[in-house]
């Protein structure tokens, strides 16, 4: 398909998948609105419509929690209690003192929000001010929760696999292995995603009973963190959603200059960030970013997660090293598909189920501005070429990284959200 033609396609996906203010990640799997797609679908909207974009945004900011956390899901009420589970009946926000009027879960995803409302502005700087305006503090209250309640020194930890958006990456097993769920955890539990997904493709019901587990036990701590971390059993330190933390606080750095605001604690937050992941997490020998469990201690799992931190200013070995294990058989960057989510000579690879070898275009797109950032263009340009042939037969969900076969959702936000985004950048990392 020319680049004309995948970019109508995209748009039109994305107009479907529109919802007064939000857009869904997939009319059916996933029928309301998520955190970290609608930063993913915000850049996306932004080449085309400024004002959903904003929209977008700011819907989801207007579900934020009194305490700074953004919630991975802000339930739409006009949408059947029970299209999703865990829907709202579980999750039982309304009960919780400083959550807001519209139902949301009580954990969090990845925050790239900062990232997207600056893109978003620079896309339309016009009306953008005033939407920097407006969401600026939301945006810094939810770095503060982050630092403030779930910090591992001067990164933050996840609570729950499905807050590091990859809900049952190898690099979560070490941890989930502690995790006891009762024999009937899964009782009375609709899994809804059985309905519409491949079962063959998404987590297995003992990693679901475990998700379930965790859910609960941090709801029934009234999702107070002080309460509920000394004696959880998932919680973990990843590459990933640190990585986008000081991505966007870099972000917010830029903001806060725009806005006339003080910016320097914003850069100093993104350094120390990337110096944490450094000491941390970067594993020198292996040449990769491994999730660290506060049980189960340092994995060694290679997840494209570990890949992420290419987003951030990192000393050139280290870029070098990275782009290597990209190159190399584990990720094995060629111009047919998006970087498989999993080592693809590990044994447990599995190149359709979910984040345990399938291939999604939101790390790959992580990846390739990354990539572009530390001028790795010949890198950049193949990534560039795999995403837009893996969508020319459709805008699926994942992929298969052996086939290019098109998996899971046909019509997914962020797939056609983020190549709205590729196609909008010149080769060599320049915007048209
Ligand atoms: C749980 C919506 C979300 C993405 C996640 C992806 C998947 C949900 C699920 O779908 O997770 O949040 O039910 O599996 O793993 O990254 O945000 O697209």
């Amino acid at each position: 398909m020319s680049e004309h033609g995948i970019r109508a396609a995209a748009v039109a996906v994305l107009g479907k998948n529109w919802e007064h203010d939000h857009t869904v990640p997939s009319r059916r799997l996933y029928p309301h609105q998520w955190s970290w797609d609608s930063a993913f679908t915000a850049v996306g909207w932004a080449h085309v419509d400024p004002e959903r974009a904003r929209l977008e945004l700011e819907s989801l900011l207007g579900a934020q929690w009194a305490d700074g956390r953004v919630p991975q899901i802000a339930f739409d009420p006009g949408t059947a209690r029970d299209a999703y589970a865990p829907g709202p009946d579980f999750w039982r926000s309304a009960q919780v003192p400083g959550a807001p009027v519209r139902e949301t879960s009580g954990i969090v995803q990845p925050p790239l929000h900062a990232v997207a409302a600056w893109e978003v502005f620079r896309a339309d700087p016009g009306p953008g001010r005033a939407f920097l305006e407006r969401v600026y503090s939301g945006l810094r209250s939810q770095h503060e929760y982050l630092r403030r309640e779930r910090a591992d020194g001067d990164l933050a930890v996840i609570v729950h696999p499905w807050e590091s958006g990859q809900d049952n990456c190898p690099s979560w097993d070490a941890e989930l292995a502690g995790v006891a769920p009762p024999a009937d955890a899964l009782d009375g539990y609709q899994r809804r995603d059985l309905d519409h997904a491949d079962p063959a493709d998404r987590p297995t019901d003992r990693d679901y009973a475990a998700y379930i587990h965790l859910a609960g036990r941090y709801r029934d701590h009234g999702y107070r963190d002080a309460d509920a971390l000394p004696d959880h059993s998932f919680v973990v330190t990843d590459p990933l959603f640190n990585a986008l933390l000081g991505w966007s606080d870099e972000a917010l750095a830029r903001i806060a200059d725009e806005l006339g605001l003080l910016a320097q604690q914003h850069r100093d937050d993104a350094r120390r960030v990337r110096d944490a992941l450094l000491t941390e997490l970067w594993d020198a020998d292996a040449g990769h970013f491994f999730a660290r469990g506060r049980h189960s201690g340092r994995t060694v799992e290679y997840a494209v997660g570990g890949l992420a931190p290419l987003v951030l200013d990192l000393p050139a070995d280290v870029v070098d090293a990275l782009v290597r294990g990209i190159r190399g058989p584990r990720f094995a960057l060629d111009d047919r598909g998006p970087l498989p989510s999993y080592d693809r000579t590990a044994p447990g690879f599995d190149p359709t189920r979910y984040w345990r070898g399938a291939a999604w275009v939101n790390t790959s797109w992580l990846v390739l501005r990354g990539l572009e950032r530390h001028g790795r263009h010949d890198e950049a340009d193949t990534l560039r070429a795999a995403l837009l042939t893996a969508v020319g037969d459709g805008f699926f969900e994942y992929y298969d990284p052996l086939t290019g076969t098109g998996r899971g959702s046909p019509e997914f936000s962020w797939s056609a959200a983020l190549v709205l985004d590729v196609l909008a950048r010149v080769p060599g990392g320049v915007a048209r």
